[in-house]
């Protein structure tokens, strides 16, 4: 039996061999890519096809007739990356794949946005792949650049700036804000602070209650109901120590109401509450009932920004049943976008009230601000 090697750069290249000297009878038989030089196997150009074939064994053959392989090699040929002669390794060569390489990414990139988005004009399509960028996710962001393509005037669509002038403006109208809690002398209002574990509860309290106290000169006292663990009311107890407030710690609904009372002259008393999960319907139904006995005005729910936008919006949900009146999103130095915002508000529809944005107390706080948070979320890592 009759068998030949034949080598190639391509497996094309190589089957052509075949068929011209062996004929489209050919059979393949074995099939390997080898290197030209092994010690530069790594170099582009040095790798070669090795076809085995004989005309002596019987089997339908594996050879396309030339104009079916014509016509699929020139289906499939990316025509700039074709090279009749195996390209030299050298750095000019390199640099020129690597040039037509970036050409036909572009060219993908801009079949596949004109599949997607067929008439999308360019400042559109830039304003949707900026608002990717901002980890704002496709449905949002392709919701919005709708919404800016409708309303938008020829004027804006010319400027990159207007258009995103335009979408932080769309998505402030919808960030509700409750502004700050409004101490009226001789009324004391009671906040409680709510939320999962770890957030940044009693931090958040913290920095509130060295503001009204040290800034605004009110008087504030603490309550914690979070007897569950010994640290979590020594670290409260520290900040009271630190910035000089009264306070209680509660365990029963008769002690509350005892506390409420001792505290009814003050300004301020800030309710401090154990982190529960929102899957714990026993813990999360005597929250509120807790909650309910202080007769609180005022219900914050606490949130991370940190977390996904899924758990967000149902952590929002669960704990909604303890009577929650505003949010509260933290630890926004650590979030790597604020995509989680415009989805989390439009389902708990409750204001916001205050950010934070870091560990330090009293400053790492400001009071919610709309522009100013959808400015934020439309910012991309470049920005920062
Ligand atoms: N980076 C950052 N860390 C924060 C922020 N707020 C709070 N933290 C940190 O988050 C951690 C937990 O804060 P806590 O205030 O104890 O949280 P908590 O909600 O009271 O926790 P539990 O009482 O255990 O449910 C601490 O290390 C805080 O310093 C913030 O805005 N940014
Ligand atoms: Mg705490």
């Amino acid at each position: 039996m009759e068998v030949k090697t034949f080598r190639a750069r391509t497996m094309q290249q190589a089957l052509e061999l075949v068929r011209q000297e062996l004929g489209p009878q050919a059979a393949v038989l074995h099939t390997r890519h080898v290197s030209r030089t092994p010690m530069l196997s790594w170099v582009p150009g040095m790798k070669q096809v090795e076809v085995t074939a004989s005309l002596d064994v019987h089997v339908p053959s594996r050879l396309p007739t030339r104009e079916v392989r014509a016509r699929a090699v020139d289906h499939l040929r990316p025509e700039r990356l074709v090279h009749d002669e195996p390209p030299s390794p050298s750095h000019s060569a390199l640099a020129s794949q690597l040039s037509q390489l970036q050409g036909m990414v572009e060219d993908l990139c801009h079949r596949s946005r004109h599949s997607q988005h067929p008439d999308l004009p360019d400042e559109l399509f830039r304003l949707f792949a900026e608002l990717i960028d901002a980890e704002l996710g496709e449905e949002l962001a392709r919701e919005l650049v709708e919404r800016v393509r409708q309303t938008a005037t020829t004027e804006q669509l010319a400027h990159p700036t207007r258009l995103h002038e335009r979408v932080a403006s769309l998505v402030a109208e919808e960030i509700v804000t409750s502004g700050p809690i409004r101490c009226t002398p001789g009324r004391r209002r009671l906040v409680a602070l709510v939320g999962p574990t770890g957030v940044g509860k009693t931090t958040t309290i913290a920095k509130l209650a060295a503001n009204f106290r040290l800034r605004e000169g009110k008087r504030v006292g603490l309550i914690t109901v979070d007897t569950y663990r010994i640290a979590a009311v020594e670290q409260l107890r520290t900040y009271a120590d630190i910035i000089d407030l009264p306070m209680r710690v509660v365990s029963s609904p008769k002690e509350m109401r005892e506390a409420v009372n001792e505290m009814k002259d003050l300004d301020l008393v800030l309710l401090d509450t154990a982190g529960r999960s929102p899957r714990d319907d026993v813990k999360i139904h005597e929250l509120r009932n807790l909650v309910a006995e202080s007769g609180a005005d005022e219900v914050h729910l606490v949130l991370s920004g940190v977390s996904s936008t899924r758990a967000l919006v149902r952590t929002a949900e669960r704990f909604a049943t303890v009577g929650t009146t505003s949010l509260i999103l933290t630890k926004l130095d650590e979030a790597s976008g604020l995509g989680c915002l415009l989805p989390l508000v439009r389902a708990c529809k409750l204001p916001l009230s205050y950010v934070t944005d870091g560990q330090n107390v009293p400053d790492d706080i400001d009071v919610a601000n709309a522009q100013r948070l959808a400015e934020q979320m439309l910012r991309t890592e470049d920005d920062c």
